[in-house]
């Protein structure tokens, strides 16, 4: 045989083995379509809930209120959009008109829309202001367009589809690409319907006539994905809380989902068995309500609350969007804005530095044993390879090895979607002192898994496929390790005197004084909770060892024991709420009319010289007192009054409230409600306490 033939031959046997064409895996059920690939690929972008709503302090217009109400002073889009663009986000939807039917814009078919409206002198046009806004910062824009009107006439008959289609034609023609619409649940009711003020219910399955209302979208905006409790695109996550299943399909059985649907909950986790392709995204508000309310200014998440979010959405494969309430200056909030930003600033942190890439990968078993489907496409920071096995193997190892002992603590895994979503159970193992250690077992992956594991050091890694719908086909993996969170940790005391001292990262060590002086690292340690009944001011911090960090201090004040405290007046065994230390519980009294009381018997003679209480703190919040009287008896039969006037600025800012007065020997104390700030006969308490001299 000549060279060049023996060549010839050695090079077509070795590349039998090597270059044959290996095809892919076939897509296995429903795949996610050019659009919707798109929008995964967004993750994180803002909502803005702002209408007539915020003028009026409410969630829920109805629909009567005058447009000349709307009058925000100082509206400015590109704030909005500097403070999303900053964050990280990459789009925005806009409440273009929400259930009380005003429009942002000057719609031609109705008068209700701010061309009433004193707002630039009724020629401005809201959403035209913010889709140029987003152009210029290169921020995706979206709509959401209310299907219940509680301002119009004819709701609830046919001549609303053709009104509400108008609208939509004129949302998805007149202000550029549209990257998303999105339709509430939210349907059928009360309003005032032109002057109607009625009731009025619609088949939530037939009226709207979805079908044709989505070719509109199509035909006018084919990239816009559809957001409904059931999609056709995009589906509700749920909940409003923030949060979509660790076990998240993207796949749900469409045609038995309708928007209204009452099992709502299986959203939260999708259907393994679903007939298209229709992901979660996690609408949830940075405050408790979607509209915004002075009221609220308090209860604006806080960074480690947000960045939970983040991990329990983007970290599950949901997207993540982010409601600001904007004020009525016709801004994003200063505090909205200090806590988003911080949470991009700790995002960022996160996700520093790569440990894997490139490192290392070798798996139980590769397709056609082709280099093209090989364990190192995970790590190539190239998202169009993956690897994968052949067809009938569904369980397999991939390893990862990592050179040297490193510390991790986030692990994200993607499968490669546009062959459908596969894995439904995968464990992770760490090679942590010469030994394989189970670090995670979980079940699905879809679009994006991102675990958050106890810090561990490890020299290797190994992601197992343990259960599979077909072959699975990974696309990425990523490993990082991410700082502590160092943040100052919250201070409670329960009934029992039972004291809590809680970190946002559990890793951390806590320190605390019980004497008021400022704790440093050779302080007390927190381990678990401890008694401490007595009078006090207790101070902590959370010291991050490793890198010196320490949080600044919390600091809490409490008074005398409550452990014999009883409430004479009532039998309810939610009473003792009032006492537990936990802000977020509440106990409630109603009556015909007012005054209500609250009777307190403290167990034995004290020396007082002020009274705290704090309104019951829920989003549908009632009873918030505002006039009051305050009462002592040694005896219980006798009461003097000791102070009396109002709670000012209450109704906006619901925070501990503090009245002081001259001392008094008292056993028993008598909270007296006059008025709330709603006006009725309710009187609510999330907390109560007595200042002692
Ligand atoms: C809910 C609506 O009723 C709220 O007002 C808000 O718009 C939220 C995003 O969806 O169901």
């Amino acid at each position: 045989m000549r060279k060049i033939e023996y060549l010839l031959i050695l090079t077509a046997v070795l590349c039998l083995g090597s270059c044959k064409q290996v095809p892919p895996p076939t897509a296995f059920g429903p795949v996610p379509s050019e659009r919707q690939m798109k929008w995964h690929e967004m993750e994180y972008y803002a909502f803005v809930h702002f209408s007539m709503n915020t003028f009026t302090d409410i969630e829920w217009g109805y629909g009567d209120k005058n447009p000349a109400l709307f009058n925000p002073s100082e509206l400015d889009t590109r704030q909005w959009v500097k403070v999303f663009k900053d964050a990280g986000m990459k789009g925005v939807i806009i409440t273009a008109k929400h259930h009380d039917g005003f429009c942002l814009w000057p719609s031609e078919y109705t008068d209700y829309s701010v061309k009433n409206s004193p707002w630039r002198n009724g020629k401005g046009d809201l959403l035209k202001e913010l889709s140029e806004a987003c152009k210029e910062a290169g921020l995706k824009f979206g709509v959401y367009l209310s299907p219940w009107d509680r301002n119009y006439a004819n709701y609830g008959k046919p001549e609303y589809i053709t009104y509400f289609r108008n609208q939509l034609k004129e949302l998805l023609t007149n202000y550029g690409d549209i990257f998303e619409v999105w339709f509430d649940g939210a349907n059928g009711g009360s309003g005032y319907y032109g002057g109607a003020n009625e009731t009025r219910s619609v088949d939530r399955k037939t009226y709207y006539d979805w079908q044709n209302t989505y070719k509109i979208v199509r035909e006018l905006q084919p990239d816009a994905m559809l957001f409904s409790d059931a999609g056709p695109d995009t589906r509700w996550c749920g909940n409003e809380e923030g949060w979509v299943g660790e076990t998240n399909w993207n796949l749900l059985r469409r045609d038995e989902v309708w928007p209204g649907y009452p099992n709502y909950e299986e959203l939260r986790y999708g259907h393994e068995d679903g007939t298209h392709w229709v992901p979660a995204e996690v609408d949830v508000s940075i405050r408790p309500g979607w509209f915004y309310h002075k009221s609220e200014d308090h209860k604006v998440k806080t960074v480690p609350e947000l960045l939970n979010i983040y991990y329990n959405s983007v970290g599950r494969g949901g997207n993540f969007l982010l409601n600001f309430p904007v004020d009525q200056r016709g801004l994003v909030h200063e505090i909205d804005e200090k806590r988003v930003r911080g949470l991009a600033a700790i995002l960022k942190e996160d996700f520093k530095e790569e440990l894997a890439k490139n490192k290392d990968a070798e798996a139980t078993s590769v397709r056609g044993n082709s280099s093209k489907y090989d364990a190192s496409n995970v790590n190539d920071g190239n998202k169009e390879t993956y690897w994968t096995t052949n067809d009938e193997i569904t369980t397999a190892s991939l390893t990862i090895d990592l050179e040297q002992p490193t510390e991790i603590n986030r692990f994200l895994v993607q499968e490669y979607i546009q062959l459908g979503q596969r894995v439904q159970e995968f464990t992770l193992d760490g090679f942590v002192d010469g030994d394989w250690k189970e670090l995670a077992s979980e079940t699905t992956i879809g679009y994006k898994r991102i675990l958050r594991l106890p810090t561990v050091t490890v020299s290797k890694l190994q992601l197992n496929i343990k259960k599979s719908k077909a072959c699975p086909v990974i696309s990425n993996i990523e490993v990082y390790k991410a700082p502590k969170v160092v943040v100052a940790p919250e201070i409670k005391r329960n009934k029992e005197g039972m004291i809590t001292i809680h970190s946002a990262d559990k890793e951390l060590e806590v320190y605390y004084t019980t004497d008021g002086s400022e704790p440093t690292k050779s302080s007390n340690s927190y381990s678990k909770s401890f008694e401490y009944d007595k009078k006090s001011e207790i101070k902590a911090i959370v010291l991050d060892k490793q890198s010196g960090k320490s949080s600044p201090v919390s600091s809490e004040t409490f008074d005398i024991s409550k452990k014999k405290w009883k409430v004479l007046n009532s039998k309810d065994e939610n009473v003792a709420k009032i006492f537990d230390g936990e802000s977020s519980t509440s106990w409630g009294q109603s009556g015909k009319k007012m005054p209500l009381d609250l009777i307190v018997d403290l167990g034995r003679i004290n020396k007082i010289a002020g009274f705290r209480y704090l309104p019951d703190q829920s989003r549908w919040s009632s009873g918030i007192i505002f006039n009051y009287e305050f009462y002592t008896s040694a005896s219980g039969r006798n009461w003097k009054l000791k102070s009396k006037g109002e709670f000012s600025n209450i109704k906006n800012s619901p925070i501990w409230q503090t009245k002081t007065f001259d001392t008094a020997k008292t056993r028993f104390i008598k909270l007296r409600a006059i008025k709330n700030t709603d006006n009725n006969n309710k009187a609510g308490y999330a907390e109560f306490d007595i200042i002692t001299e």
